[in-house]
C-alpha cells in the first residue's frame, strides 16, 4: 500500500504584490517581465516542447551526462536520502534517479500545485516504498523548505536542481539561492545541479531561437499571462521574439520587440512602446566550470565534483558542504 502523498503550501507571493511588481517592471525605461510569467500552463507545455527541439541541446546533453555517470554519482550519495526535486515539473528526471538511489522520501517542489499533485500521485504508484511529499512554493522568493527534514533528525537531503534553471537567476541571486540550499543540507547532504556552459554563439542563439518558432511562441505567451494578471491589452502578434548572446555577461537575453509603435493598457496604467523598443523576458547565464565552482565555494560548498559531456557543453556538479 503506497503512502498517500502530502502537499504543503508554503507562503506564496500575494497576487496584489505579484501584479504590482509586474507593472513596475513594465514601466521601467527598459521594460521587463519577470521570467516566472513565462511558466503558466501554456508556457510549461511550450517549454516541454522546447526541451525536445534539435536546437535545444541542454536537456539531452544533461540527460546523457546523467546516464553515463549515474552509477558513479549514485555511489557518492548518502543512503536513505530524501530526494528534494527543485522545480520538479513532471518528475521524470528525478524518477530516473529514484530507480538507482536508496531514497526513502521524495520531496517535489514546484509553483504549479496541480502539476505537483499529479507528479506525486504517479511517483507514489511507481515507488510504493518511498514517501511522497510536495511543497508548493515560488523560487523567486527566499528558499524556504520547512518540510525538508534535516539530516540530524531524519533522512539526509539530496537537493536536485537540473536543467540549468540556476542560469535564469542573476548571478547575485544565484549565489543567494546556492547559500540557501547549502543551509538545508546539514552535514551530509548533497546538491546535484546541472549548469549550461558558454559555447559558439551560433549554437547558443539557435537554442533560443529555433527554426520552428516554439521558443518565439513561448516568449510571446508571456504577454498573454501579463494580460490575464494585469488586465493588460498586449497583442502578442505585434511583438517579435529576439534571443541574443551577450559574451561579456555570458548570458542569453530574450526580448520581445515591438513591431510598430503602440500604446498598451496595463490595467490602471498604460505605456507607449516605440517601434523596435524591447521588453526583456529572460536571462539565461552560461557558466564556465571554473566560474560555477567558484560560486559554489562562495556559497559554502567544500567538496565539488564535476561531470561533463565530450564537448564540455554542459556540466553537472555534485557538491557537498
Ligand atoms: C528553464 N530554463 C533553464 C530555460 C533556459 O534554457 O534558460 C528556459 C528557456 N528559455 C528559452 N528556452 C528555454
Amino acid at each position: 500500500m503506497p503512502f498517500s502523498p502530502q502537499v504543503h503550501i508554503e507562503a506564496l507571493e500575494d497576487p496584489d504584490a505579484n501584479a504590482a511588481s509586474l507593472l513596475a517592471g513594465l514601466l521601467q525605461p527598459q521594460a521587463r517581465i519577470c521570467p516566472k510569467h513565462l511558466y503558466d500552463a501554456q508556457g510549461c507545455a511550450l517549454y516541454g516542447a522546447i526541451c525536445t527541439l534539435d536546437e535545444y541541446y541542454p536537456t539531452r546533453t544533461e540527460a546523457a551526462i546523467f546516464a553515463r555517470h549515474r552509477r558513479d554519482i549514485a555511489a557518492r550519495l548518502p543512503r536513505n536520502c530524501q530526494w528534494v526535486d527543485l522545480g520538479c515539473g513532471d518528475g521524470a528526471k528525478a524518477f530516473d534517479w529514484l530507480e538507482h538511489v536508496a531514497a526513502t522520501r521524495y520531496v517535489g517542489v514546484d509553483i504549479a500545485e496541480d502539476w505537483l499533485r499529479d507528479t506525486l500521485e504517479r511517483g507514489a504508484k511507481r515507488f510504493p516504498d518511498v514517501e511522497f511529499v510536495g511543497i508548493v512554493t515560488d523560487f523567486t522568493r527566499p528558499l524556504s523548505l520547512s518540510h525538508v527534514r534535516d539530516s540530524a533528525h531524519d533522512y539526509t537531503p539530496v537537493l536536485f536542481y537540473p536543467g540549468s534553471s540556476i542560469g535564469n537567476f542573476e548571478p547575485d541571486e544565484a549565489l543567494a539561492l546556492l547559500k540557501a540550499m547549502r543551509q538545508h543540507l546539514g552535514r551530509d547532504g548533497r546538491l546535484l545541479i546541472g549548469v549550461d556552459a558558454p559555447k559558439a554563439v551560433a549554437t547558443l542563439e539557435a537554442a533560443y531561437d529555433d527554426a520552428l518558432g516554439v521558443t518565439a511562441a513561448f516568449n510571446r505567451n508571456a504577454l498573454r499571462a501579463v494580460n490575464r494578471t494585469l488586465g493588460a491589452s498586449f497583442e502578442p502578434a505585434t511583438f517579435a521574439h529576439r534571443a541574443v548572446f551577450d559574451p561579456e555577461r555570458s548570458r542569453i537575453e530574450m526580448h520581445l520587440v515591438a513591431l510598430h509603435a503602440q500604446t498598451v493598457r496595463l490595467g490602471v496604467a498604460q505605456r507607449r512602446f516605440e517601434a523596435g523598443e524591447t521588453i526583456v523576458t529572460e536571462h539565461s547565464y552560461k557558466y564556465t566550470p571554473e566560474r560555477f565552482a567558484e560560486l559554489l565555494s562562495q556559497a559554502g560548498f567544500g567538496q565539488i565534483d564535476r561531470f561533463t559531456d565530450e564537448r564540455g557543453w554542459f556540466n553537472v556538479f555534485l557538491a557537498a558542504p
